[in-house]
């Protein structure tokens, strides 16, 4: 058969989820499912994103979120889109998202999973038109199935995730995603409504030349941090912060480099939340190679105490962010 005259279109998600689950003889279906519930509300959200200026749900929603901040309205919109793909998808039984306040009980009584999740990443960059993203990290409920889920559920270590991805809306939509098996990057096809496996089983390099951090904090950054920056400085690093994590953290990812969000005078305990970015981010960098702390401890070993609670990060190429630990290691020294 001439296969040249129809090239192969490539690996669908679904199909590289179905051969993934095959792999593991008591997987139920459950979670492949949920991947593929959290993979439409993304195709939706993209939809969006991408006429935003046309369809008028640019700028300000008019509320603050629980965080205090200036919610968007494609943080509504995409808040409103993911719930209700989970709600309906039927696995998940409760929901954390930095969108509510309080956990989001989806009536799944029997879903065996949650859902913790930034919605959408970045949501300043939307109207100029910046990369913006969506986080989430997938836990198994504590609780029994069948009764209430509770904030217990909700509040585990990172080391006990499941699963944890991103997606990234900007040149072209990446969704990303860890089960604990390697991390593999899907590109999505507009033309075709799929996302097509176009990174498989990425490795991110042991160290970088790339460091993101807003520098606009640096007076108010421990010792050990301006340090860093220093030391970037004289080794010529090159500066590169979107003001989109998820699209800084995609970059070094594949690229080699270091994320910082230090402890700041505004942000006393960082800026970044533990339950939906940092966990998140850290089991696919841990996963891919890399390295995730908050400067003292290693990310998904924190155990969380608040649903929104906050954590200063350091995430990235391994010795990139053991150079970081080493400094900040170094002020505690001279300082104790
Ligand atoms: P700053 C976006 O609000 C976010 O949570 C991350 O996506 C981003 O890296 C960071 O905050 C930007 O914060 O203080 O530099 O504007």
């Amino acid at each position: 058969m001439n296969d040249k005259l129809a090239l192969p279109v490539g690996t669908t998600l679904d199909r590289f989820i179905m051969r993934k689950q095959e792999e593991f003889p008591y997987a139920t279906g459950e979670l492949s499912q949920l991947l593929r519930d959290i993979a439409l509300a993304a195709k939706i959200v993209n939809k969006e994103i991408n006429r935003a200026g046309l369809i008028g749900v640019t700028g300000a929603f008019g509320n603050q979120n629980v965080q205090g901040e200036e919610q968007q309205k494609l943080d509504v919109i995409a808040n409103i889109r993911f719930i209700r793909a989970l709600r309906n998808g039927g696995e998940v039984c409760a929901i954390l998202s930095e969108e509510e306040d309080d956990i989001i009980l989806t009536g799944n009584s029997k879903g065996k999973y949650i859902v913790a999740i930034d919605p959408m990443d970045g949501s300043s960059n939307i109207d100029v038109n910046v990369s913006i993203g969506t986080i989430f990290s997938i836990y198994r409920r504590i609780s029994e199935p069948g009764d209430e889920s509770t904030e217990a559920d909700c509040l585990q270590r990172g080391t006990c995730q499941v699963a944890a991805g991103y997606v990234v809306y900007g040149s072209s939509t990446m969704l990303v995603y860890t089960t604990g098996h390697g991390v593999n990057g899907f590109t999505y096809d507009v033309s075709l409504g799929e996302f097509f496996l176009s990174n498989p089983n990425i490795v991110t390099p042991k160290t970088g030349t790339i460091y993101s951090c807003n520098e606009g904090g640096v007076n108010s950054f421990p010792e050990g941090y301006k340090k860093y920056l220093e030391y970037c400085k004289e080794k010529s690093y090159s500066g590169r912060y979107i003001g989109s994590l998820v699209a800084d953290f995609h970059r070094n990812l594949l690229k080699g480099g270091v994320y910082l969000y230090p402890p700041t005078a505004k942000a006393p305990k960082g800026k970044l939340r533990l339950m939906y970015e940092g966990n998140a981010l850290a089991f696919i960098i841990e996963q891919a190679g890399g390295r995730a702390t908050d400067g003292s401890r290693r990310i998904m070993e924190i155990q969380p105490t608040e649903l929104h609670q906050r954590c200063p990060l350091i995430i990235g190429s391994e010795e990139m962010v053991k150079k970081v630990e080493e400094l900040l290691a170094a002020e505690k020294a001279v300082v104790a």
